[in-house]
């Protein structure tokens, strides 16, 4: 069933586990994400980004996910706008019937990004539709980073409480470490976790992890095998995940994982076959393997059996 995604993360908040958050452009990945639900009995948040909406129609991408809601009316499920970047983009979202939006003025001076927050805050909560905001800046940390310099990038405990408590938002995304795309760490992995215990206990709302995929090795492999070139690459490993829902994070973002494991599907059949034109005989294989690590990380995040 279509819900809020407030409703969603609640129960993850008050549960202690976090729901996967997965970007979709096109009906494929779309139910690749159903099928794992349904198969290990998970919630899920089928997210959208601004670009998605250009390539696809927010109106497209409601009707896909009102249909797949009504094909497994037993799964939780929130279609959430991922980044949103103006007030505007937000109130379009939830006319075309989102059930959940982030408005990202985190690139903003505090105060603005807390004046945009609380606007979508109060046209969101007269129709349900659940909030997340993003405060810090998403960019990887090094281990020899000089205090100074980690302060000026990641989330501020002080301004996190503040900007919770003043704009009413439903869940924040505060910003510990990672990055968006395949190559998050130069070095060994690392994030902030002392810093995202801290923000949980001042906010004690749920908490959302962004650019939170793993690169998993036989994922890479299994792109690289093909010819791919995905040198230097780096994700967030399982256990950081883990350590992550430990410390108050209730939704995880995922998006540069199903992509490469999509393509290193359609690369296969493309290089074992070049007589092939079938659009059917590259996106069966690649659905299935997207949805197989979609079931993974829902065993990995604790959403799997809260159903
Ligand atoms: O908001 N997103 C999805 C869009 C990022 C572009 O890939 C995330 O936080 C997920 O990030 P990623 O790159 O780790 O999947
Ligand atoms: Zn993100």
């Amino acid at each position: 069933m279509l819900v809020s995604g407030k409703e969603i993360l609640e129960k993850a908040h008050k549960e202690g586990y976090a729901v996967g958050a997965f970007n979709i452009n096109n009906m494929e990945m779309l139910q690749a994400i159903f099928e794992a639900a349904n198969e290990v009995s998970s919630p899920i948040i089928v997210e959208a980004s601004e670009g998605a909406i250009k390539y696809a129609g927010a109106d497209m991408l409601y009707s896909m996910v009102k249909t797949m809601s009504e094909r497994y009316p037993h799964i939780p499920v929130a279609l959430h706008l991922d980044h949103g970047t103006s007030v505007e983009s937000c109130v379009k979202a939830i006319r075309a019937g989102f059930t959940s939006v982030m408005i990202d003025a985190s690139h903003d001076p505090f105060e603005e990004n807390l004046a945009k927050t609380k606007k979508v805050v109060e046209i969101a909560h007269a129709v349900g539709v659940g909030v997340e905001a993003e405060l810090g800046r998403l960019m990887g940390i090094e281990d020899n980073i000089e205090v100074s310099e980690r302060d000026a990038v990641l989330v501020n405990v002080d301004e996190a409480e503040e900007f919770v408590k003043r704009t009413g938002v439903d869940y924040l995304a505060p910003a510990i470490g990672t990055s968006h795309g395949a190559f998050k760490f130069k070095g060994e992995p690392k994030l902030d976790f002392e810093r995202l215990q801290a923000v949980k206990r001042v906010t004690d709302i749920p908490l959302v992890l962004h650019g939170a995929s793993s690169i998993p090795e036989e994922v890479r492999k299994a792109f690289e095998a093909t010819g791919g070139d995905l040198k230097g690459s780096k994700g967030v490993p399982f256990d950081f995940l883990v350590e992550a829902v430990k410390g108050g994070i209730n939704k995880v973002n995922t998006d540069t994982d199903l992509r490469i494991a999509f393509m290193a599907e359609v690369r296969r059949v493309a290089n074992e076959d070049p007589t092939q034109f079938d659009l059917r005989k590259f996106f069966k294989p690649a659905m299935q393997s997207v949805k197989e690590l979609i079931k993974k990380r829902m065993e990995v995040l604790g959403s799997a059996g809260k159903i």
